[in-house]
């Protein structure tokens, strides 16, 4: 994998998706947004101006991360994808999207180095009400996208520019959908597996129900509402 072909698609309209059960996707707390831990920064973060009477300047603002295992309150805590999404989001954070491959191998880096199994990212299949757009089609290969950031992926079949494995629970390259094809539930959220199958460490399409480890990173649409409505707080 060498770039991640970034799609800028008009995804707005699939921010409500479909949850069973009736789970909500949670919004943002203030206090729980003005605590919330950052255990590293990344490196390649994201650039933005400020204008000031003389001049606009520009500032390096590195974006923050929080790892489920390195918090104390979170010490064998797992959660489905749908949980981890929503205790990242009450906190002006969302689970992680690997949108390049620096902050993939980034990512990929500490997984390894604090030995933990498997991770999920912000990943998912567009298979929900709304996704019969025509650029989504088939799904199966066109439907992955960033939740946090609503960005497609790359298709699915060009290798080059995603980092899906090459095998997984049936020596198929992912995404295989296994779980439904074994008679269980759709494979539609993704998860960073480390060397599970031994095939390395990579993504992998998982039923959303499974609890795992996550990662959170700041996201900084809900961080900017946060600001917005609550202007005397310090975020
Ligand atoms: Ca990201
Ligand atoms: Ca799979």
């Amino acid at each position: 994998m060498k770039i991640f072909a970034v799609v800028f698609g008009a995804l707005f309209s699939l921010a409500c998706a479909q949850f069973p059960g009736g789970r909500i996707l949670e919004s943002p707390d203030v206090a729980l947004c003005a605590t919330r831990v950052i255990h590293e920064r990344t490196p390649d973060g994201m650039y933005f101006c400020k204008n000031s009477s003389i001049t606009a300047t520009l500032i390096h603002k590195r974006k923050g991360y929080m790892f489920s295992w390195r918090e104390p309150s979170l010490r064998g805590v797992e959660e489905d994808w749908l949980g981890g999404r929503n205790y990242c989001r009450k906190r002006c954070m969302d689970l992680v999207s690997l949108e390049t491959s620096v902050e993939n191998e980034w990512i990929k880096q500490r997984i390894v180095k604090d030995k933990v199994k498997y991770i999920w990212t912000s990943g998912r299949l567009c298979d929900f009400k709304g996704c019969e757009r025509a650029d989504l089609q088939p799904i199966s290969i066109n439907g992955w996208f960033w939740t946090a950031v609503l960005q497609k992926l790359a298709p699915t079949t060009d290798r080059r520019q995603n980092d899906w494995s090459s095998s997984g629970g049936i020596n198929k390259p992912q995404p295989d959908n296994r779980e439904a094809q074994q008679g269980g539930a759709t494979e539609n959220c993704l998860a960073v597996l480390n060397n599970f199958y031994k095939d390395g460490v990579n993504w992998h399409d998982v039923a959303c129900h499974h609890r795992k480890p996550f990662v959170c990173e700041e996201n900084e649409d809900l961080l900017k509402y946060i600001r917005y409505s609550h202007p005397q707080v310090k975020i």
